[in-house]
Protein backbone atom coordinates (compact mmCIF):
# COMPACT_ATOMS: atom_id res chain seq x y z
CA UNK A 1 0.00 0.00 0.00
CA UNK A 2 1.24 3.82 -0.16
CA UNK A 3 3.15 5.11 2.65
CA UNK A 4 4.45 8.60 3.45
CA UNK A 5 6.57 10.06 1.14
CA UNK A 6 8.76 10.82 3.84
CA UNK A 7 10.20 7.07 4.64
CA UNK A 8 11.29 6.55 1.16
CA UNK A 9 9.65 2.91 1.40
CA UNK A 10 9.99 0.01 -0.82
CA UNK A 11 6.83 1.37 -3.32
CA UNK A 12 4.59 3.71 -2.88
CA UNK A 13 3.96 7.11 -2.67
CA UNK A 14 7.10 9.45 -3.42
CA UNK A 15 7.91 13.02 -3.66
CA UNK A 16 9.74 13.84 -6.81
CA UNK A 17 13.31 13.99 -6.12
CA UNK A 18 12.75 10.53 -4.49
CA UNK A 19 11.83 9.06 -7.88
CA UNK A 20 15.38 8.83 -9.23
CA UNK A 21 16.88 6.92 -6.23
CA UNK A 22 13.53 4.66 -7.38
CA UNK A 23 14.59 3.74 -10.72
CA UNK A 24 17.05 1.21 -10.56
CA UNK A 25 14.59 -0.47 -7.61
CA UNK A 26 11.64 -0.99 -10.29
CA UNK A 27 13.88 -2.02 -12.46
CA UNK A 28 15.15 -4.43 -10.09
CA UNK A 29 11.97 -5.80 -8.46
CA UNK A 30 10.71 -6.73 -11.47
CA UNK A 31 9.58 -9.73 -10.92
CA UNK A 32 -9.16 9.72 -24.14
CA UNK A 33 -10.53 9.30 -22.42
CA UNK A 34 -13.41 10.46 -25.12
CA UNK A 35 -11.47 14.12 -25.84
CA UNK A 36 -14.51 15.88 -26.11
CA UNK A 37 -14.18 19.41 -26.67
CA UNK A 38 -17.17 20.97 -26.20
CA UNK A 39 -16.21 22.89 -23.28
CA UNK A 40 -18.89 25.23 -21.82
CA UNK A 41 -17.53 27.66 -19.15
CA UNK A 42 -21.40 28.61 -17.98
CA UNK A 43 -23.14 25.71 -16.42
CA UNK A 44 -27.32 26.34 -16.08
CA UNK A 45 -27.50 26.75 -12.57
CA UNK A 46 -31.03 25.02 -13.00
CA UNK A 47 -29.63 21.89 -14.58
CA UNK A 48 -27.33 22.02 -11.69
CA UNK A 49 -30.42 22.05 -9.13
CA UNK A 50 -32.37 19.43 -11.32
CA UNK A 51 -29.48 17.08 -10.98
CA UNK A 52 -29.22 17.36 -7.80
CA UNK A 53 -33.20 17.07 -7.21
CA UNK A 54 -32.84 13.89 -9.37
CA UNK A 55 -30.52 12.12 -7.32
CA UNK A 56 -27.64 12.16 -9.99
CA UNK A 57 -25.37 12.25 -6.76
CA UNK A 58 -26.89 9.22 -5.05
CA UNK A 59 -25.54 5.85 -6.05
CA UNK A 60 -23.31 3.06 -5.56
CA UNK A 61 -20.44 2.12 -7.35
CA UNK A 62 -22.39 2.41 -11.19
CA UNK A 63 -20.50 5.25 -13.05
CA UNK A 64 -22.42 8.34 -11.85
CA UNK A 65 -22.05 9.39 -8.32
CA UNK A 66 -22.72 8.13 -4.63
CA UNK A 67 -23.17 10.39 -1.87
CA UNK A 68 -24.10 9.35 1.55
CA UNK A 69 -27.22 11.92 2.23
CA UNK A 70 -28.24 9.87 5.57
CA UNK A 71 -28.92 11.71 8.51
CA UNK A 72 -25.80 10.24 9.98
CA UNK A 73 -23.89 12.56 7.17
CA UNK A 74 -25.15 15.99 7.99
CA UNK A 75 -22.47 18.39 9.13
CA UNK A 76 -19.86 16.27 7.92
CA UNK A 77 -17.01 17.56 5.22
CA UNK A 78 -18.05 16.98 1.83
CA UNK A 79 -15.61 16.26 -0.61
CA UNK A 80 -15.88 14.91 -4.68
CA UNK A 81 -14.12 12.64 -6.33
CA UNK A 82 -14.17 12.91 -10.44
CA UNK A 83 -12.60 10.64 -12.86
CA UNK A 84 -12.77 10.74 -16.27
CA UNK A 85 -13.38 6.72 -17.34
CA UNK A 86 -15.92 5.60 -14.24
CA UNK A 87 -15.89 1.95 -16.31
CA UNK A 88 -12.17 1.75 -15.96
CA UNK A 89 -11.56 -0.65 -12.87
CA UNK A 90 -8.36 1.51 -12.33
CA UNK A 91 -10.75 4.24 -11.52
CA UNK A 92 -13.16 2.15 -9.28
CA UNK A 93 -10.33 1.27 -7.33
CA UNK A 94 -9.22 4.64 -6.27
CA UNK A 95 -13.41 5.28 -5.37
CA UNK A 96 -12.35 2.63 -3.04
CA UNK A 97 -9.38 4.46 -1.72
CA UNK A 98 -11.23 7.61 -1.36
CA UNK A 99 -14.28 5.76 0.98
CA UNK A 100 -11.75 4.58 3.08
CA UNK A 101 -10.47 7.43 3.86
CA UNK A 102 -13.70 8.88 3.98
CA UNK A 103 -14.48 6.06 6.60
CA UNK A 104 -11.48 6.72 8.37
CA UNK A 105 -11.68 10.40 8.68
CA UNK A 106 -15.37 11.11 8.89
CA UNK A 107 -15.98 12.59 6.02
CA UNK A 108 -18.21 12.26 2.85
CA UNK A 109 -17.12 11.75 -0.78
CA UNK A 110 -19.30 12.32 -3.31
CA UNK A 111 -18.12 10.30 -6.36
CA UNK A 112 -19.04 11.23 -10.13
CA UNK A 113 -18.00 10.09 -13.64
CA UNK A 114 -17.02 13.15 -16.02
CA UNK A 115 -16.38 11.88 -19.33
CA UNK A 116 -16.01 15.24 -20.75
CA UNK A 117 -15.86 18.72 -20.50
CA UNK A 118 -19.56 19.41 -19.98
CA UNK A 119 -19.68 17.29 -16.99
CA UNK A 120 -16.77 18.44 -15.04
CA UNK A 121 -18.36 21.76 -15.07
CA UNK A 122 -21.67 20.28 -14.19
CA UNK A 123 -20.14 18.33 -11.60
CA UNK A 124 -18.02 21.39 -10.21
CA UNK A 125 -21.95 23.23 -9.54
CA UNK A 126 -23.10 19.84 -8.45
CA UNK A 127 -20.79 19.74 -5.65
CA UNK A 128 -20.95 23.59 -4.92
CA UNK A 129 -24.66 22.91 -4.94
CA UNK A 130 -24.37 19.80 -2.31
CA UNK A 131 -22.48 21.96 -0.16
CA UNK A 132 -18.58 20.40 -1.18
CA UNK A 133 -15.51 22.02 0.15
CA UNK A 134 -13.20 20.25 -2.45
CA UNK A 135 -12.64 17.75 -5.09
CA UNK A 136 -10.23 15.69 -6.40
CA UNK A 137 -9.83 15.11 -10.12
CA UNK A 138 -8.69 12.97 -12.88
CA UNK A 139 -9.56 15.24 -15.79
CA UNK A 140 -10.95 14.02 -19.07
CA UNK A 141 -8.93 16.50 -20.86
CA UNK A 142 -5.70 17.60 -19.05
CA UNK A 143 -6.63 21.25 -21.03
CA UNK A 144 -9.17 21.94 -19.19
CA UNK A 145 -7.37 22.53 -16.35
CA UNK A 146 -7.16 26.27 -16.44
CA UNK A 147 -10.97 26.26 -16.35
CA UNK A 148 -11.77 23.96 -13.67
CA UNK A 149 -9.44 26.18 -11.75
CA UNK A 150 -11.40 29.07 -12.65
CA UNK A 151 -14.76 27.47 -11.83
CA UNK A 152 -13.47 25.79 -8.58
CA UNK A 153 -12.48 29.30 -7.32
CA UNK A 154 -15.54 30.64 -8.32
CA UNK A 155 -17.83 28.10 -5.94
CA UNK A 156 -14.95 28.45 -3.34
CA UNK A 157 -13.50 24.35 -3.67
CA UNK A 158 -10.21 23.21 -3.14
CA UNK A 159 -8.61 20.83 -6.21
CA UNK A 160 -6.14 18.10 -6.43
CA UNK A 161 -5.42 16.88 -9.81
CA UNK A 162 -4.84 12.63 -9.76
CA UNK A 163 -3.14 11.00 -12.39
CA UNK A 164 -3.33 13.49 -15.36
CA UNK A 165 -1.52 17.07 -14.48
CA UNK A 166 -3.52 20.02 -15.09
CA UNK A 167 -2.21 22.08 -18.39
CA UNK A 168 -1.87 25.24 -18.76
CA UNK A 169 -2.32 27.99 -21.85
CA UNK A 170 1.18 28.01 -22.31
CA UNK A 171 1.19 24.30 -22.47
CA UNK A 172 3.38 24.19 -19.17
CA UNK A 173 2.03 22.28 -16.07
CA UNK A 174 -0.23 23.81 -13.72
CA UNK A 175 2.28 23.72 -10.56
CA UNK A 176 -0.01 25.84 -8.17
CA UNK A 177 -2.53 22.95 -8.45
CA UNK A 178 -1.66 20.23 -6.35
CA UNK A 179 -0.61 16.95 -7.82
CA UNK A 180 -0.44 13.23 -7.50
CA UNK A 181 0.45 10.47 -10.22
CA UNK A 182 2.96 7.61 -11.31
CA UNK A 183 6.27 8.21 -11.70
CA UNK A 184 5.47 7.44 -15.60
CA UNK A 185 8.46 7.20 -17.23
CA UNK A 186 10.35 5.09 -14.84
CA UNK A 187 7.13 2.84 -14.53
CA UNK A 188 7.40 2.63 -18.83
CA UNK A 189 11.20 1.90 -18.76
CA UNK A 190 10.18 -0.89 -16.59
CA UNK A 191 7.81 -2.26 -18.94
CA UNK A 192 10.72 -2.15 -21.54
CA UNK A 193 13.23 -3.97 -19.16
CA UNK A 194 10.43 -6.49 -18.74
CA UNK A 195 9.25 -7.24 -22.15
CA UNK A 196 13.21 -7.47 -23.33
CA UNK A 197 14.32 -10.25 -20.69
CA UNK A 198 11.13 -12.13 -21.33
CA UNK A 199 11.50 -12.39 -24.99
CA UNK A 200 15.36 -13.24 -24.33
CA UNK A 201 13.75 -15.76 -21.68
CA UNK A 202 11.93 -17.06 -25.04
CA UNK A 203 14.72 -16.94 -27.07
CA UNK A 204 13.04 -15.82 -29.70
CA UNK A 205 15.12 -14.53 -32.91
CA UNK A 206 15.09 -10.48 -32.60
CA UNK A 207 14.38 -10.45 -36.83
CA UNK A 208 11.41 -12.00 -36.51
CA UNK A 209 9.86 -9.72 -33.53
CA UNK A 210 8.05 -6.57 -33.27
CA UNK A 211 7.56 -3.99 -30.88
CA UNK A 212 3.95 -2.78 -30.86
CA UNK A 213 3.59 0.26 -28.95
CA UNK A 214 -0.06 1.71 -28.46
CA UNK A 215 0.56 5.15 -27.70
CA UNK A 216 -1.46 7.89 -27.22
CA UNK A 217 0.77 11.43 -27.26
CA UNK A 218 -1.45 14.05 -26.19
CA UNK A 219 -1.40 13.05 -22.58
CA UNK A 220 1.59 13.63 -20.76
CA UNK A 221 1.83 10.48 -18.68
CA UNK A 222 0.53 8.40 -21.28
CA UNK A 223 3.24 9.70 -23.25
CA UNK A 224 6.37 9.43 -20.98
CA UNK A 225 4.96 6.09 -20.42
CA UNK A 226 5.37 4.58 -23.68
CA UNK A 227 8.50 7.01 -24.26
CA UNK A 228 9.92 5.33 -20.98
CA UNK A 229 9.44 1.59 -22.61
CA UNK A 230 10.88 2.39 -25.90
CA UNK A 231 13.87 4.11 -24.33
CA UNK A 232 14.11 1.24 -22.02
CA UNK A 233 13.89 -1.64 -24.61
CA UNK A 234 16.41 0.43 -27.35
CA UNK A 235 18.97 1.16 -24.81
CA UNK A 236 18.61 -2.66 -23.72
CA UNK A 237 19.57 -3.64 -27.75
CA UNK A 238 16.43 -3.89 -29.26
CA UNK A 239 16.68 -2.29 -32.45
CA UNK A 240 14.85 0.89 -33.19
CA UNK A 241 13.57 -0.14 -36.92
CA UNK A 242 11.68 -3.05 -35.06
CA UNK A 243 9.70 -0.38 -32.58
CA UNK A 244 6.25 0.14 -34.31
CA UNK A 245 4.21 3.36 -32.85
CA UNK A 246 0.15 2.64 -32.88
CA UNK A 247 -1.43 6.05 -32.28
CA UNK A 248 -4.95 5.42 -30.23
CA UNK A 249 -7.86 7.49 -30.87
CA UNK A 250 -9.46 7.01 -27.78
CA UNK A 251 -7.83 5.12 -24.48
CA UNK A 252 -10.10 2.33 -24.48
CA UNK A 253 -9.93 -1.33 -25.53
CA UNK A 254 -11.58 -0.78 -29.25
CA UNK A 255 -9.11 1.95 -29.51
CA UNK A 256 -5.87 0.41 -29.09
CA UNK A 257 -7.75 -2.81 -30.97
CA UNK A 258 -8.07 -0.48 -33.97
CA UNK A 259 -4.67 0.72 -33.44
CA UNK A 260 -2.87 -2.45 -32.94
CA UNK A 261 -4.68 -4.05 -36.05
CA UNK A 262 -4.17 -1.24 -38.46
CA UNK A 263 -0.03 -2.03 -37.52
CA UNK A 264 -0.51 -6.01 -37.62
CA UNK A 265 -1.92 -5.44 -41.19
CA UNK A 266 1.44 -2.96 -42.06
CA UNK A 267 3.37 -5.68 -41.08
CA UNK A 268 3.05 -8.99 -41.83
CA UNK A 269 6.46 -10.30 -41.11
CA UNK A 270 6.35 -10.34 -37.98
CA UNK A 271 5.80 -13.23 -36.19
CA UNK A 272 6.21 -12.54 -32.60
CA UNK A 273 5.19 -9.38 -30.80
CA UNK A 274 5.71 -7.33 -27.75
CA UNK A 275 3.39 -4.93 -26.65
CA UNK A 276 3.57 -1.65 -24.54
CA UNK A 277 0.37 0.60 -24.07
CA UNK A 278 -0.38 3.38 -21.65
CA UNK A 279 -1.98 1.08 -19.61
CA UNK A 280 -3.40 -2.26 -18.78
CA UNK A 281 -6.65 -1.64 -21.39
CA UNK A 282 -4.67 -0.47 -24.05
CA UNK A 283 -2.30 -3.48 -24.06
CA UNK A 284 -5.57 -6.26 -23.75
CA UNK A 285 -6.76 -4.17 -27.05
CA UNK A 286 -4.19 -4.61 -28.51
CA UNK A 287 -3.68 -8.30 -27.60
CA UNK A 288 -7.20 -8.78 -28.95
CA UNK A 289 -6.11 -7.89 -31.83
CA UNK A 290 -3.05 -10.33 -32.29
CA UNK A 291 -5.72 -13.19 -31.05
CA UNK A 292 -7.81 -11.75 -33.68
CA UNK A 293 -5.05 -12.21 -37.03
CA UNK A 294 -4.17 -15.32 -35.79
CA UNK A 295 -0.97 -15.39 -33.23
CA UNK A 296 -0.81 -17.86 -30.78
CA UNK A 297 -0.37 -16.47 -27.05
CA UNK A 298 3.14 -17.89 -26.84
CA UNK A 299 4.13 -15.76 -29.22
CA UNK A 300 2.44 -12.29 -27.99
CA UNK A 301 4.28 -10.72 -24.78
CA UNK A 302 2.34 -7.90 -23.66
CA UNK A 303 2.55 -5.97 -20.46
CA UNK A 304 -0.05 -3.19 -18.77
CA UNK A 305 0.36 -0.88 -16.36
CA UNK A 306 -1.89 -0.14 -13.44
CA UNK A 307 -2.74 -3.71 -12.78
CA UNK A 308 -6.18 -3.10 -12.14
CA UNK A 309 -7.77 -3.77 -15.40
CA UNK A 310 -5.80 -7.10 -16.23
CA UNK A 311 -7.16 -9.13 -13.42
CA UNK A 312 -10.03 -10.98 -15.28
CA UNK A 313 -7.40 -11.60 -18.14
CA UNK A 314 -4.84 -12.70 -15.61
CA UNK A 315 -7.82 -15.27 -14.29
CA UNK A 316 -8.21 -16.76 -17.50
CA UNK A 317 -7.38 -20.27 -17.29
CA UNK A 318 -5.45 -20.55 -20.23
CA UNK A 319 -2.50 -17.91 -20.70
CA UNK A 320 -3.21 -15.64 -23.48
CA UNK A 321 -0.54 -12.63 -24.86
CA UNK A 322 -0.79 -10.25 -21.97
CA UNK A 323 2.04 -11.74 -19.72
CA UNK A 324 1.97 -9.04 -16.68
CA UNK A 325 1.71 -5.66 -15.49
CA UNK A 326 3.22 -2.70 -13.71
CA UNK A 327 1.29 -2.71 -10.72
CA UNK A 328 0.13 0.81 -8.84
CA UNK A 329 -1.85 1.41 -5.91
CA UNK A 330 -4.86 2.54 -7.39
CA UNK A 331 -6.92 2.39 -3.80
CA UNK A 332 -3.96 3.92 -2.11
CA UNK A 333 -3.61 7.06 -4.50
CA UNK A 334 -7.65 7.63 -3.92
CA UNK A 335 -6.92 7.06 -0.29
CA UNK A 336 -4.20 9.38 0.04
CA UNK A 337 -5.49 12.23 -2.71
CA UNK A 338 -8.59 11.86 -0.54
CA UNK A 339 -6.74 12.52 2.84
CA UNK A 340 -4.48 15.16 1.53
CA UNK A 341 -7.58 17.16 0.66
CA UNK A 342 -9.59 16.37 3.77
CA UNK A 343 -6.31 17.88 5.77
CA UNK A 344 -6.47 20.63 3.56
CA UNK A 345 -10.06 21.73 3.89
CA UNK A 346 -10.23 20.49 7.48
CA UNK A 347 -6.71 22.27 9.06
CA UNK A 348 -5.25 24.47 6.21
CA UNK A 349 -2.80 21.83 5.38
CA UNK A 350 -1.99 22.57 1.81
CA UNK A 351 -0.86 19.32 -0.14
CA UNK A 352 2.78 18.85 -1.32
CA UNK A 353 2.84 20.24 -4.98
CA UNK A 354 3.60 16.71 -6.64
CA UNK A 355 3.53 13.66 -5.09
CA UNK A 356 4.98 10.00 -7.66
CA UNK A 357 4.15 6.93 -7.03
CA UNK A 358 5.89 3.31 -8.55
CA UNK A 359 4.78 0.31 -9.27
CA UNK A 360 5.65 -3.59 -9.02
CA UNK A 361 5.40 -6.00 -11.84
CA UNK A 362 3.05 -9.00 -11.63
CA UNK A 363 2.65 -11.86 -13.78
CA UNK A 364 0.35 -15.03 -13.87
CA UNK A 365 2.32 -16.21 -11.11
CA UNK A 366 2.61 -13.63 -8.66
CA UNK A 367 -0.69 -11.29 -9.12
CA UNK A 368 -3.30 -12.60 -6.79
CA UNK A 369 -0.53 -12.60 -3.94
CA UNK A 370 0.58 -9.12 -4.65
CA UNK A 371 -2.67 -7.45 -5.11
CA UNK A 372 -3.91 -9.86 -2.27
CA UNK A 373 -1.36 -7.75 0.04
CA UNK A 374 -2.10 -4.51 -1.85
CA UNK A 375 -5.51 -5.04 -0.47
CA UNK A 376 -6.80 -4.68 -4.13
CA UNK A 377 -8.44 -8.18 -4.01
CA UNK A 378 -10.06 -9.94 -0.89
C1 LIG B 1 -4.26 7.70 -16.68
C2 LIG B 1 -4.80 6.41 -17.32
C3 LIG B 1 -5.37 5.47 -16.27
C4 LIG B 1 -4.35 5.27 -15.16
C5 LIG B 1 -3.97 6.59 -14.58
C6 LIG B 1 -2.95 6.45 -13.49
O1 LIG B 1 -5.33 8.48 -16.25
O2 LIG B 1 -5.81 6.72 -18.26
O3 LIG B 1 -5.67 4.22 -16.83
O4 LIG B 1 -3.21 4.65 -15.69
O5 LIG B 1 -3.40 7.43 -15.59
Amino acid sequence: MLRSNRRAPERGIFSSEEILCKRLAIALTHGLPRFTMKFRPVFCPLVAALCVLAGCSKGSDRPGAASDTSGAAKGRIKLGFLVKQPEEPWFQFEWKGAEKAAAQYGFEVIKLGVPDGEKVMAAIDNLAALGARGFVICTPDVRLGPGIVTQARRRNLKVIAVDDQFVGPDGKFMAEVPYLGMSATEIGESVGHALFAEMKRRQWPVEETGFCVVTFIELDTARNRTDGAIAAIKAAGFPASRIFPAPQKTTDVPGSFDAANILLTQHPEVKRWLIAALNDTGVLGAVRATEGRGFAPENVIGIGINGTDCIDELRKQKPTGFFGSMLVSAPGEGFRTAELLYHWVKDGTTPPADTRTTGIFITRENFEQVLKREGIIP
